[in-house]
């Protein structure tokens, strides 16, 4: 099994964000493509850039949040190796709580404002590993992620202010005066790549105004020894997507629900495949 080198692990400490060494293999690239067609020919209706929750999968029905997802997304985010490498950066028991497939189409695609994960999320004490993984090329020109290296080292959220714009992926933008920009690094990817990064990073990603399409799958692993606190709202309905946190599904992929709180009952039906 593959995991995280020792200077891989160091990186993603100091910087909060890293890209392994390690790729998917180009076949599961390509099934992951096709996966994507089938998302984006369920979901008609939907936003590409706000396709949440992508891996529940529930025949003919939503998720639950408003997306018809695709088997396909729950096996990448349960592949071992993917497994193992976010073990490196939270631990030996590691739950899945979310995925969110974010693709920008060609010459449209919205813009992701600069934010901290951690505000959006329910999770106490706050703490998750995103592992964005692309599917195609993701570049400066069409709407790679941008980080601030560092950002997260005080595990402090800044504040963040609401944007009533519909050409955001999310709606909630970091305030003024927690970071200057001109720190900001491209985390350009090739399909396949991909790239780790910590919940109190500050990160964003321009809009696309290219002619190619750029799609990242953001898989959220949390450590067990959080709660997904469910009576929690973080950002009370105000987040541009419509999430459901209090029907999330887990799965407890690795080890134990070490805080002993973690649901891994609600939202499950017989038609999804329990870890
Ligand atoms: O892909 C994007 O544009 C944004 C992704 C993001 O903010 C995240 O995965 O946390």
């Amino acid at each position: 099994m593959l995991h995280l080198l020792p200077d891989e692990i160091d990186r993603y400490q100091r910087d909060g964000w890293v890209v392994p060494q390690w790729r998917l293999p180009e076949a599961r690239v390509a099934t992951m493509r096709a996966a994507l067609d089938e998302l984006l020919r369920r979901n008609p209706g939907v936003r590409p850039e706000k396709l949440v929750s992508a891996h529940v999968d529930r025949g003919a029905g939503d998720n639950g949040e408003g997306v018809r997802g695709v088997a396909d997304f729950l096996d990448l985010a349960r592949d071992p190796e993917i497994v193992e490498l976010v073990s490196g950066v939270i631990g030996d028991d590691v739950i899945l709580w979310g995925c969110h497939v974010f693709c920008k189409p060609a010459g449209e695609g919205f813009e992701t404002p600069w934010h901290q994960d951690g505000h959006y999320w329910p999770i106490r004490p706050l703490a998750t590993c995103t592992v964005w993984v692309a599917l195609e090329p993701s570049t400066r020109a069409n709407g790679c992620l941008r980080v601030i290296p560092g950002s997260h080292a005080g595990r402090t959220l800044h504040p963040h202010l609401h944007e009533d714009r519909q050409d955001l992926t999310l709606n909630q933008r970091l305030a003024a005066g927690a970071f200057s920009e001109d720190a900001a690094v491209d985390v350009e990817l090739a399909p396949g790549q991909m790239s780790l990064h910590d919940v109190h990073m500050i990160h964003g990603a321009g809009a696309n105004t290219s002619p190619l399409r750029r799609t990242g799958v953001a898989l959220r692993y949390m450590p067990a020894s959080s709660h997904f606190d469910r009576s929690l709202r973080p950002v009370a309905g105000q987040s541009g997507v419509p999430v459901d946190f209090s029907q999330r599904s887990l799965w407890l992929l690795k080890g134990h629900d070490a805080c002993g709180l973690n649901d891994f009952a609600t939202g499950h039906t017989s038609s999804l495949r329990i870890a």
